[in-house]
């Protein structure tokens, strides 16, 4: 049967995006059945299906606000209001963070660093025949998808943290056999994003946030190429510290979003405001509920210009869809966590082949970037105030940027990556 489009009703969520997720979602609902093949909506009709559902989204985002620039305390603080407003939502836009000449660097560095990816998943050259970027990284950089579609959802990847499967709408006939979906080792590759993991700015959030004994999680780079980019199928990052006696709303951490690019509705990272507070959701309840469609209400877009930056809880529900607009997005995602969420836990998301738990040396590994990162800052901006890092007080010129430390601190750090 083919698949059809339908006028989208009234509640702004199309019944072809619940047909679409029949043939993708893992979510059966009554009406499903296996004998009746669904095919995907095209990039056309599926961007027509997420109109009235975006509005909506519009309309909820504008309601909360919880976005503008950053406000400090005389003592050089962030502001408690916009402290207070991230815990009451979940999350927070930092307008205009990141200035025009940073963002120039990093799109500079990040479109290098696509530029110079394998040309497919097991290609060892780039598009000019080169070597490609990382065969020499103990983990290769780049994660390859289908274009739009949803690499994750309904599969027990990163912990199973995807239950359901989003709606994979049909490329263009001439659109690549795979794209680049992520891009890792932000801090090795790029050298301004090196440079921006030391953000003054971006660390006194995470230590507001975290206390100051905060410790790094990892990064990666979404990019979502236009037409082409898959989504992220709704889910909570944390995985650790559902049933902790400890647990509390802030006790996976969260992650930033640093844009190098305008973001819309059909491109952005969407979340669910609220939701880090009500413990491990069931998302496939939720999206049963929902009649089988993605489209869950009470969710809004964090709609960006180029430089502002999200910080988003790791307990929210949230998720991107598949990227059937004409906008580019690439967001330089990284977290941090309280140290003590983090501290005697064991690896989880599947980051690590043997079962490591994370003691003091790895924490104090892997937080190390941080002071390097510190220091290649300030060299690059001498007239900017530096962060202090607590943990690295009184080190500093043990970790001071140059050669020595990129080859000790740097090269392959993301094998050291604390993921809860
Ligand atoms: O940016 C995206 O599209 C997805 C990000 C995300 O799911 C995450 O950071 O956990």
């Amino acid at each position: 049967m083919r698949w059809r489009a339908i006028r989208a009703p009234d509640d702004g969520r199309s019944d072809w995006f619940a047909a679409g997720a029949r043939i993708t979602s893992t979510v059966m609902n009554e009406t499903q059945s296996a004998s009746e093949p669904v095919t995907a909506p095209t990039r056309a009709e599926h961007a027509a299906g997420m109109a009235a559902y975006q509005e909506a989204g519009l309309r909820l985002a504008a309601e909360i606000g919880n976005r503008g620039p950053i406000r400090l305390t005389d003592g050089g603080r962030l502001h408690p209001d916009i402290l207070a407003a991230y815990w009451k939502h979940g999350f927070y836009v930092f307008q205009g963070l990141i200035g025009g000449d940073e963002v120039a660097e990093l799109r500079r560095d990040a479109n290098e660093m696509l530029e110079r990816a394998p040309v497919g998943p097991d290609a060892d050259v780039d598009a000019r025949g080169r070597p490609a970027l990382g065969l020499d990284y103990a983990r290769r950089p780049y994660l390859f998808a289908k274009p739009l579609a949803d690499p994750w959802g309904g599969t027990g990847l990163l912990s199973g943290r995807h239950p359901t499967q989003m709606t994979q709408p049909l490329p263009d006939e001439d659109a690549p056999a795979d794209v680049v979906f992520l891009m890792s080792s932000m801090c090795q590759a790029m050298p301004s994003g090196l440079r921006l993991y030391g953000h003054p700015h971006l660390l006194e959030i995470a230590a507001a946030i975290n206390g100051d004994d905060f410790v790094p999680f990892n990064d990666s780079i979404f990019v979502k190429q236009p037409g082409l980019g898959g989504s992220v199928a709704w889910h909570q990052d944390g995985v650790t510290h559902w049933g902790s006696p400890d647990w509390d709303e802030g006790i996976h951490g969260f992650n930033f979003q640093v844009q190098l690019y305008p973001t819309a509705p059909a491109s952005c990272l969407w979340v669910a405001p609220g939701t880090h507070k009500l413990g491990k959701i069931d998302i496939e309840a939720r999206v049963r509920e929902n009649g089988g469609s993605e489209q869950l209400p009470g969710a809004l877009p964090l709609v960006c210009d180029a430089g502002d930056v999200t910080i988003v809880n790791r307990q929210m529900l949230h998720a991107s869809f598949a990227n059937t607009s004409s906008e580019l997005r690439i967001s330089l995602t990284f977290g941090f966590h309280r140290r003590k969420s983090v501290e005697g836990q064991k690896g989880a998301l599947g980051v690590e082949a043997d079962e490591v738990v994370y003691d003091a040396q790895r924490i104090f590994d892997r937080s190390s970037v941080i002071a390097v990162a510190v220091d290649a800052r300030r060299q690059h901006r001498p007239d900017e105030r530096s962060f202090v890092y607590e943990p690295f007080a009184g080190l500093e010129d043990d970790f001071r940027f140059n050669d020595e430390t990129f080859e000790r601190v740097i090269r392959d750090y993301n094998l050291n990556d604390l993921a809860i």
